[in-house]
């Protein structure tokens, strides 16, 4: 774009270019019944080409594996990393697919479509390796997923289908024939959740009467107020951000009126025979309608009163002139709140959702100070979030998951004691090169936003941010969002790293490592837990006005056991490092963080994850949080029972296996992984992280780890990748997403773990 520039990205940028040659390598044969899960086979196989894999390596590789019998784990643990390095980006960190969800492109489109179609928003390759991808993903009833896995909810297929109609399918295309049977059967597009429905809104297909109130007035709100906004889960608070901005305006695409296309998909998303007069549907009574495939969450009674009390308040008369001030004052205030979240992302904003709407506002608000080329800025930052795999075009959860990968990558290389071999020393440079770039720094010299001080404490404390200075994000710096575990991982990581001989000279100064440790310590929450993105600011009954149907527990930034492993771990790693600096306050951290661990330890012994499928998972961070707080693993009851869990779960075969389900139905789903894992019903990742936890709690059953090892060495394939089994990770317990790392880096580690640390045997027999 002439004139307008991105400011500084030092590294992890991620954007998919269209190149000739590469035409028809996004195919159709992709078939989700197999599995829904593409394997990242395009950039994988770029990358390995780009590495120039010497042809005769194959050649011997063939012959190493006819003898694939005696491959020990330190040969399957090498194998793994020459292959994992090819992966790795010149700039230090691993580029992957970050799909997953389904109902993240489609506000792109309708946010697209409305700001006047232009192709620097989305060109016309992109829009067909969209098409191609919700082809792609269409399920046998027709619909769509909340997720790749989820069986076909309204959510998904209501955006699905006009995000396709959008793009340009006729009504008469298969695809589309079939998607809009799938919405007509379940009650029509009035039964879609409430996200789908203000997209609808948005785009003129669905009456503003037809939404819930999202009055922008909440932001006006005092802040001691228990209803105040800010202290919602900073997602949730980012997303009914931009809401609220349009909800205020009632903004409508101004064309509705006369576009054909909108003309039809009124009279098509309602009704069979197109009988219904769509301007006679009685849109206040529709509200809160949501098909039994969507409620997940169930809006609870007292948001039913709240909403109630809010659609009265919007007709009463008497309250009209204050609330048409208090109206234009919320507006403003979302307005410039907006902006802010703008340039303190550099465009990119927190996440794809608040992206598509702040893309809309940037477009529509006339009297913002960038007004000139917001909209602009917004577009250059959309390939960010667009990633291209075997299946098609699809829009990320984020804008990548660089940092939080490179920090696996890089604590597995240390553990496996390769990091200094001369094959993989570059691998280790360069991946400390790029968690050094990636810290997010103090506003002088941050290489991510120049222009804005956000670590101003007036623009903090008005724009409830927690401190940025010394964190590390889970994509880019140019992202800037600081995380808990994010911090922690990239802590310990740098720490890590700096213990090799090829990284020692460039160590990050103490400075640096000390901001890192007051970011966590000043995470760290009452309870003695850490939550993701901010201290815990809300209560526990802020969950009953979750309007959002199709989520559990978004309303408030919780504790979780993985965070609190991670912050602790960094601490003490730290402590070890440095022993005098805040000692006292990092002792108390850990053992608050202990005794917090413990207290969401379940009766079975293991944790729930929230942001990974799921009880492996949790165990893993349970385990090693508290051996890192100081419990002793030989003695602990509360590792052995945690231990005696995963041992209770694992597959006869030596793996375990658990999908997405555990996380949904808050249940191991011992059967899970039958679909995508192995005939036994286990998963490479799955395994990897009970091994992990099982290792790290020094289990006494040293032929259960054995057989989880062998079960490794199994799987890997001959070019020593793994497969791509189910999907890996969740959000909300009701979304899976994808990490195509996650497939790589845990095996990795666990192989590691095991030659080094709990098989002294193999340790002793050479490197
Ligand atoms: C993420 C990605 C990273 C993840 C970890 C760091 C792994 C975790 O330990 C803490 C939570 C966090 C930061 C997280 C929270 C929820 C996110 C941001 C996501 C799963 C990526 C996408 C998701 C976001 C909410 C998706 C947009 C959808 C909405 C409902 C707003």
């Amino acid at each position: 774009e002439e004139g307008v520039k991105l400011s500084g990205e030092p590294a992890g940028r991620q954007i998919w270019y269209f190149v000739e040659e590469d035409e028809g390598e996004v195919t159709a044969s992709f078939d989700p019944s197999v599995n829904p899960n593409a394997s990242d086979r395009i950039l994988r196989a770029q990358r390995v080409a780009a590495y120039g894999h010497p042809e005769e390596e194959e050649e011997e590789e063939e012959e190493e594996s006819a003898a694939a019998g005696a491959k020990s784990p330190r040969d399957a643990l090498r194998r793994g990393f020459m292959f994992y390095r090819m992966l790795q980006s010149e700039d230090g960190h691993w580029a992957g697919d970050y799909g997953g969800p389904h109902f993240l492109s489609p506000g792109l489109v309708i946010s697209w479509y409305v700001t006047g179609k232009q192709d620097r928003v989305l060109d016309a390759r992109q829009r067909e390796a969209m098409m191609l991808y919700y082809r792609n993903h269409q399920q046998s009833d027709g619909g769509w997923g909340t997720h790749i896995e989820s069986p076909s909810t309204m959510f998904g297929s209501t955006l699905t289908y006009v995000a396709l109609r959008l793009l340009g399918a006729s009504p008469t295309d298969e695809t589309a024939k079939r998607g809009l049977e799938f919405i007509l059967k379940h009650g029509g597009a009035t039964y879609t959740s409430s996200w789908a429905k203000f997209g609808l809104c948005v785009l003129g297909v669905m009456d503003w009467d037809g939404h819930e109130s999202v009055p922008p007035e909440m932001w006006l709100l005092p802040a001691w107020c228990p209803f105040h906004p800010c202290r919602m889960w900073c997602h949730a608070r980012m997303v009914y951000l931009p809401m609220s901005y349009l909800w205020g305006k009632r903004w409508v695409y101004p064309f509705a009126e006369t576009d054909e296309l909108i003309l039809a998909l009124r009279r098509e998303l309602y009704d069979a025979d197109s009988h219904v007069d769509y301007a006679a549907i009685p849109w206040t009574k529709t509200r809160s309608l949501v098909a039994p495939t969507d409620d997940y969450s169930p809006v609870h009674p007292l948001m039913r009163f709240a909403q109630r009390f809010l659609s009265w308040y919007e007709r009463s008369a008497v309250l009209g002139p204050l609330r048409r001030i208090a109206r234009r004052r919320g507006i403003a205030f979302a307005a410039q709140y907006v902006h802010a979240e703008d340039l303190q992302t550099n465009y990119v904003d927190i996440g794809p959702v608040n992206k598509a709407w702040n893309m809309l506002i940037a477009f529509d608000d006339e009297e913002r100070p960038d007004a000139a080329d917001a909209f602009a800025r917004h577009a250059l930052r959309v390939p960010d979030y667009l990633w291209v795999a075997e299946d098609g075009m699809k829009m990320q959860g984020y804008n990548g998951s660089q940092c939080w990968d490179a920090s696996f990558a890089a604590q597995a290389l240390v553990e496996s004691r390769l990091g200094d071999d001369p094959e993989l020393r570059e691998c280790a440079v360069r991946t400390f090169e790029f968690l050094e770039k990636t810290q997010i720094l103090s506003t002088e010299t941050s290489r991510a936003t120049p222009a804005w001080d956000y670590e101003a404490p007036e623009n903090r404390e008005r724009w409830f941010r927690h401190a940025s200075k010394g964190g590390w994000p889970f994509s880019t710096s140019a992202h800037g969002w600081p995380i808990s575990d994010c911090t922690a991982e990239g802590l310990k990581s740098v720490l890590a790293l700096s213990r090799l001989d090829c990284v020692k000279d460039a160590a990050l100064s103490l400075d640096r490592l000390a901001d890192a440790v007051d970011v966590i310590l000043a995470l760290q929450n009452y309870d003695g837990g850490w939550a993701t993105y901010e201290n815990n600011r809300g209560y526990g009954w802020y969950e009953a006005l979750n309007p959002s149907e199709v989520f559990g527990d978004i309303m408030i930034d919780y504790g979780y056991v993985e965070c609190s492993m991670a912050s602790a771990g960094a601490l003490k790693r730290f402590h070890l490092a440095y022993p005098t600096h805040r000692a006292n306050e990092i002792a108390k951290a850990l053992r608050r963080a202990n005794a917090f661990i413990k207290s969401i330890q379940r009766a079975d012994g293991s944790w729930y994850g929230s942001w990974g499928c799921c009880f492996t998972y949790a165990c893993w961070f349970g385990i090693e949080g508290l051996v890192d707080t100081g419990e002793d693993p030989y003695t602990s009851p509360s590792i052995k029972r945690a231990c005696d869990f995963l041992l209770s779960e694992q597959r006869p075969n030596g793996g375990w296996g658990e999908d997405f389900t555990s996380c949904f139905d808050k249940a191991y789903a011992a059967d899970g992984m039958r679909a995508y894992g192995d005939q036994c019903g286990a998963a490479v990742v799955n395994t990897s992280w009970a091994l992990l936890g099982l290792m790290c709690g020094r289990c006494a059953d040293a032929a259960a780890v054995q057989r989880g090892i062998d079960y490794l060495k199994a799987r890997q394939l001959k070019s020593g990748d793994w497969p791509q089994e189910g999907i890996s990770g969740v959000f909300n317990r009701a979304c899976g997403i994808t990490y195509t790392a996650y497939r790589n880096v845990f095996p990795l580690w666990a192989l590691a773990r095991y030659v080094n640390a709990y098989a002294p045997s193999s340790s002793s027999s050479s490197s």
